[in-house]
């Protein structure tokens, strides 16, 4: 087994008042942290009560359970200690002060337990990503997602494609073979071709989801933008039931974006209010259009903001996708309602409720798209691996024809080695510290 050559621990837990505190610890003298901690080594796998002394002292720090977990059969692959001691800041500070005065030991750094993990083939790269997902993850679609990527549904299926790649080629290769020696029995080329093909589109059709796997992951934005005035914060305030941000009867009240995050069918929303979009010669207001117009353009949504009873309706920024939404709905009469209803616009008022049903089930159906199968691909790292491989085998397909079989091959081969890369079979190091880059210390 590999080992970084230092033992190190770190505190796996939160931080923070706890009633029980878990500290790991990984490397070749993980079990030298029992024997002078703990007086004793307890049965692999199995908890044990130990009283954790402090080796230099003799001083008793505090009554725990320790679990011993010899390589390679641990979290890590390597030796490992779990120790699980009252929370306390003093305890935690005595613990730690003990392990580092064993020669060999220090502190851990973020995200270094699973980097060694990684290191001795115990999660692959997208199981670790997967990983770091689960831990960030904070609403249900999230935490499935996450769970499937961190238990292997994209490694398994890069492997697979990779296998049928490897097929592939076996293939090709036998019939360059036969070219060499003049003798072609038959075509090779067409079926190899063919199940590239049916290769390919599968590879696509992962590619296209990919983006609702990365929204998943970072949230779907919903930005309120329009004209001052309409109503854009009184909404945001009611779907997000508190007074968020400030409302008054004074046009260009909201300057700053204002975030507030919703849990909906599971699936992450980011409301974003945005000041009400005009020609001003104030710079204050001026740099809060600028926002809100950016916010606009890079959101997934924008609901556009329109009074129900305004004549001119200003046009909405250009966005990935735009509902018109005419607002204070109390102010106009049930004819006029029905009317702008009728043309597909949603009628609402934020004050009295009217039409907010409506809103709310177009949030959860955008929602509900977002949060369904799990997406295999989750990670922009991992989309520009893919996409290299459907570019690689496209081109093979089209190099193919008869002699070119060595072209069409190495295409082949070099799809093969970008799928390699996302589980980390090929050149992991170049990756290791964008993967690592938001672990934490402990994990
Ligand atoms: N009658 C009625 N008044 C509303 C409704 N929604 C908002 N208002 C009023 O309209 C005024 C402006 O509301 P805001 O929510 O601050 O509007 P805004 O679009 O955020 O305005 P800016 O931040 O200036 O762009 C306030 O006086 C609100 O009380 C509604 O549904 N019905
Ligand atoms: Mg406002």
């Amino acid at each position: 087994m590999t080992s970084g050559g230092d033992t190190i621990f770190a505190l796996s837990s939160g931080r923070g008042l706890a009633a029980v505190a878990v500290v790991r610890i990984s490397g070749p003298k993980a079990r030298a942290a029992l024997e002078r901690l703990a007086g004793k080594v307890p049965e692999p796998r199995r908890a044990a009560h130990v009283v954790v002394t402090d080796p230099v002292h003799g001083e008793v720090i505090d009554d725990a359970l320790a679990l011993w977990f010899p390589g390679p059969r641990s979290e890590t692959g390597e030796d490992m200690v779990e120790l699980q001691v009252h929370g306390g800041r003093a305890i935690l500070v005595a613990v730690f002060q003990a392990l580092e005065n064993i020669a060999g030991f220090r502190p851990a750094q973020a995200g270094e337990f699973t980097r060694r993990a990684l290191l001795n083939g115990k999660l692959d790269l997208s199981a670790v990503e997967g990983l770091g997902d689960l831990i960030a993850a904070e609403t249900e679609a999230q935490r499935r997602q996450a769970l499937a990527q961190y238990r292997g549904a994209l490694a398994s299926k890069v492997e697979e494609w990779r296998e049928q790649l490897i097929t592939i080629l076996a293939s090709l290769e036998a019939s360059i073979d036969f070219v060499d020696e003049g003798d072609v029995p038959e075509d090779l080329l067409t079926p190899a071709t063919r199940t590239a093909g049916m290769l390919l589109d599968e590879i696509r059709g992962a590619l296209q989801d990919a983006e609702r796997g990365e929204r998943l992951r970072e949230g779907f934005v919903v930005a309120i933008a329009g004209p001052p005035n309409a109503g854009k914060s009184t909404l945001l305030n009611r779907l997000a039931q508190r007074e968020a941000a400030i409302v008054t009867d004074i046009p260009g009240t909201t300057r700053d974006t204002i975030e507030v995050a919703l849990d909906l069918k599971g699936v992450p929303v980011i409301l974003v209010d945005t000041a009400g979009v005009r020609e001003t010669s104030d710079p204050v207001e001026s740099e809060g259009v600028r926002r809100a117009l950016a916010r606009a353009a890079s959101a997934d949504l924008v609901l556009w903001i329109v009074e129900a009873d305004a004549i001119e309706v200003s046009p909405p920024p250009s966005a990935r996708e735009v509902i018109l939404v005419r607002s204070k709905a109390d102010r106009v009469d049930s004819e006029t309602q029905r009317r702008l209803m009728q043309s597909g616009q949603l009628v609402l008022s934020a004050q009295s409720g009217i039409g907010m049903e409506a809103l709310l089930d177009l949030l959860a159906q955008q929602a509900e798209a977002l949060g369904g199968t799990p997406a295999l691909v989750t990670h922009a790292r991992q989309r520009h691996a893919i996409g290299e491989a459907a570019d690689r085998i496209g081109s093979a397909i089209s190099a193919a024809a008869p002699g070119r079989e060595e072209i069409v091959a190495e295409e082949l081969r070099l799809a093969a080695r970008a799928l390699g890369r996302v589980t980390g079979r090929v050149d992991v190091e170049d990756v290791l510290d964008l993967v690592f880059r938001n672990f934490c210390v402990g994990k």
